[in-house]
């Protein structure tokens, strides 16, 4: 089949982060993090891994960035770890921890790979978590500082900045159910890691403009949410989840506003001045896609997401989407939902919406070298994205979730997303059938 074209300058990634990927956790340096912390505690990680070692991109990035070039990709998207560059959050700054993301810059340079650098992908300092995590509003600030730390050594070579990685899956999973780090169980107690985070990158927005920065976005978690049925009880259900997890997170930066008054109410400080730094305009806005939700009212059952077993009282459930081929995680494989979301995205914010770009798409799979499945998901993707592009929608860039396997959170090594396999053993990367096709797509284009 023929490859689709898609619109000149349109910019071709991969994605990372660095607890998935670096390894290197007591090296030059870097300080603890949550993610240390919580897959130190026996059952939280499946089969106890950490991200020790992980696929010690720390001291192979070279081998990784050889890889990335012969793919032909414009970009890589990778994030920097708070803990390596302030190994205690804030004051003294960790001079070998930036020289990595130094010599990682120079040498994406050296190959004509743009950096597109995210800031926080949820390894924070635990010193960090000490002081109230997300819970505090201090945090926002402190993580401005080190916003403005990075920047100022690494801002003459970044092409594309990102303070933020999905605060809703840190707010869902890591205070509200506990499936994530710092594993607090806090159910609606936990908005105020929303709006921390928000904050947060509002600021550090603020500090990388100050600094010179020309392209700034935020990579925002989002799914289509399908009710379960018509019912009033299942719709209502549903446009809850909805609002939670989509709306709560896109409509702040977007509009400067919460979607209901009664969120607004519910979030800490001075909310009316924080959403004027919240919304400061962005450059892009970056997703994240991976499948729907279908969403039912709760139905008394236990509710498993990503295999945690999810506190009960939560005001919805989750039934099986069937009809669909699944990955080996279980996650249905919808190409359409792509389509979906960033119709929804168009739909809700109409002019507030900046270009777009897919900051993650992909799945996982346990084939070592023929994976045609990843082939055809990555196809099924592609596609979808390119006839949402017919829509009218203007999207720039589409990143594949991820370059090499990697510490896939409470799922540990048992899942695989790469594009190049990784030997956990000898830590020997091979490039998967996907990664030739990946090439020949961006090869294919004018
Ligand atoms: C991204 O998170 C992360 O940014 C990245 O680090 C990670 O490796 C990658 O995705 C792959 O997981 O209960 O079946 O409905 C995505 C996190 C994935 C969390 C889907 C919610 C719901 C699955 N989300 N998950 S299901």
């Amino acid at each position: 089949m023929t490859l689709p074209q898609f619109p000149e300058g349109f910019l071709w990634g991969v994605s990372s982060s660095a607890y998935q990927i670096e390894g290197a956790v007591d090296e030059d340096g870097r300080g603890p993090s949550t993610w240390d912390t919580f897959a130190a505690v026996p059952g939280r990680v499946a089969g106890g891994d950490t991200g020790r070692v992980a696929t010690d991109h720390y001291h192979r990035y070279s081998e990784d960035v050889a890889l990335m070039a012969e793919l032909g990709v414009g970009a890589y998207r990778f994030s920097v770890s708070w803990p390596r560059v302030l190994p205690a959050g804030h004051g003294e700054v960790n001079r070998k921890g930036l020289d990595f993301y130094d010599r990682l810059v120079d040498e994406l340079c050296a190959n004509g790979i743009a950096p597109a650098v995210t800031l926080y992908h949820w390894d924070t300092p635990q010193a960090v978590e000490d002081a109230g995590g997300w819970l505090a509003r201090d945090t926002a600030f402190r993580f401005a500082d080190y916003a403005d730390v990075v920047a100022a050594r690494l801002g003459d070579r970044v092409r594309m900045w990102m303070p933020l990685n999905e605060p809703m899956v840190v707010t869902l999973f890591g205070y509200a159910v506990g499936a994530h780090a710092p594993g607090r169980e806090l159910m609606f107690e936990a908005l105020p890691v929303a709006h921390h985070q928000l904050l947060a990158h509002g600021l550090a927005t603020r500090a990388l403009r100050a600094n010179g920065a020309t392209s700034v976005g935020i990579a925002n978690h989002h799914v289509p949410v399908w009710p379960a049925s018509d019912s009033p009880a299942d719709r209502g259900a549903a446009d809850l989840y909805d609002v939670l997890v989509n709306d709560m997170f896109a409509a702040p930066v977007l509009t400067g506003r919460y979607p209901t008054d009664e969120l607004a109410a519910a979030m800490p400080g001075p909310v009316a001045e924080d959403l004027a730094i919240i919304a400061e305009p962005l450059d892009w806005y970056g997703v994240n896609y991976y499948l729907p939700s279908r969403v039912a009212a709760p139905s008394g059952r236990e509710t498993v997401i990503d295999g945690a077993v999810l506190p009960p009282g939560l005001p919805f459930d989750f039934p099986a989407i069937d009809g669909y081929p699944v990955t080996d995680f279980g996650w249905p494989v919808v190409p359409d939902g792509l389509r979906q979301t960033l119709t929804m995205l168009a739909d809700r914010y109409g002019d507030h919406l900046p270009p777009v770009h897919i900051t993650e798409s992909g799945c996982a799979y346990h084939d070592e070298v023929h994976d045609q499945r990843r082939v055809d998901y990555l196809d099924g993707h592609v596609r979808a994205l390119h006839q949402a592009i017919a829509d009218g929608i203007d999207v720039r860039g589409y990143f594949v979730w991820s370059i090499v396997d990697n510490f896939e959170w409470a799922a540990g090594y048992s899942q695989r997303f790469g594009l190049v396999h990784v030997d956990y053993d000898t830590l020997a990367r091979t490039k998967k059938d996907s990664f030739h096709w990946y090439r020949d797509l961006i090869r294919a284009q004018r």
